[in-house]
């Protein structure tokens, strides 16, 4: 009797147990972002109540350009200025700036919502054409650092993943990796992914993420106009178990129960 009933508990509360969590993505083919604005929210995962992640921007804002691609919206902007090699063309949001010195930097901090009670895993982002000019008008190096995560604790800090693409270096370990542009990458077309690098923090369960972009020191002192794009970040929702699914499954065990007091009863 003892081992009928586990099996029907099983039975019964299997589909209420088994809580998976979809990925999320938050798309900028859909996404909208006012240009020149510096923090936008948005509500892209149904399964967590009211906006579900922030992008900011901040650093030496006062140094962000326009868009070299019409209409020239004022950066940061969602356009198709940089590919990253995909096709079709997909938006992205857009980073143009001019620093005055090498020491100037902008910095990208995306954050979950606080209704993330255990974090958001399988975090993973691509940033388009982080590359390298000296010559022909142009005099720059993009460089992406300090690029970590905080763990769902809100505490730990956590190192990247990072693959590149051939017109970037990737130096260092843990948190102190650093992707350089090292050579001329085209803005669009087939070969525009070759300026690509992907970030990713794995199965580790994050709360927030952030990252640097400057200037490497291979170029002049005051570098000229440079640009990269940040495409769709997707992330994973760690799953908790829901309490109105909890108190249901509280039910069915104490029927169960009384069934089983009743069988013996009937002994
Ligand atoms: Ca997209
Ligand atoms: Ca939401
Ligand atoms: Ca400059
Ligand atoms: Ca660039």
């Amino acid at each position: 009797m003892q081992s009928v009933l586990r099996v029907i508990l099983i039975f019964l509360l299997g589909p209420f147990l088994a809580v998976t969590a979809n990925a999320v993505t938050l798309d900028w083919d859909t996404a909208t972002w006012t240009p020149g604005s510096l923090a936008n929210s948005y509500d892209v995962d149904p399964g967590n109540a009211g906006n579900d992640v922030t992008v900011a921007v901040s650093g030496s804002t006062a140094q962000l350009q326009p868009s070299l691609v019409a209409p020239n919206p004022q950066t940061p902007a969602i356009t198709t200025a940089l590919e990253g090699g995909l096709s079709p063309v997909q938006k992205s949001l857009e980073i143009a700036v001019d620093f005055t010195n090498q020491t100037q930097s902008i910095v990208v901090t995306v954050n979950f919502a606080a209704g993330y009670t255990q974090g958001v895993q399988n975090v993973s982002f691509t940033l388009f054409d982080v590359d390298f000019a000296n010559g022909g008008g142009s005099t720059f190096q993009d460089q992406i650092s300090s690029i970590q995560a905080v763990g769902a604790d809100g505490v730990t800090l956590v190192a990247p993943t990072i693959t590149v693409g051939s017109d970037v270096l990737l130096t260092g370990t843990g948190l102190s990796q650093m992707a350089t542009g090292i050579a001329t990458n085209a803005d669009t077309g087939a070969t525009s992914g070759n300026g690509n690098v992907t970030i990713s923090f794995g199965a580790t369960a994050i709360s927030s993420f952030t990252f640097t972009y400057g200037s490497g020191s291979g170029t002049v002192a005051n570098p000229t106009y440079q640009h990269i794009a940040l495409d769709d970040i997707s992330f994973t929702p760690v799953p908790e178990i829901n309490p109105a699914w909890s108190a249901l499954g509280s039910c069915l065990v104490a029927a169960a129960l009384i069934l089983r007091h009743s069988g013996k009863f009937r002994k």
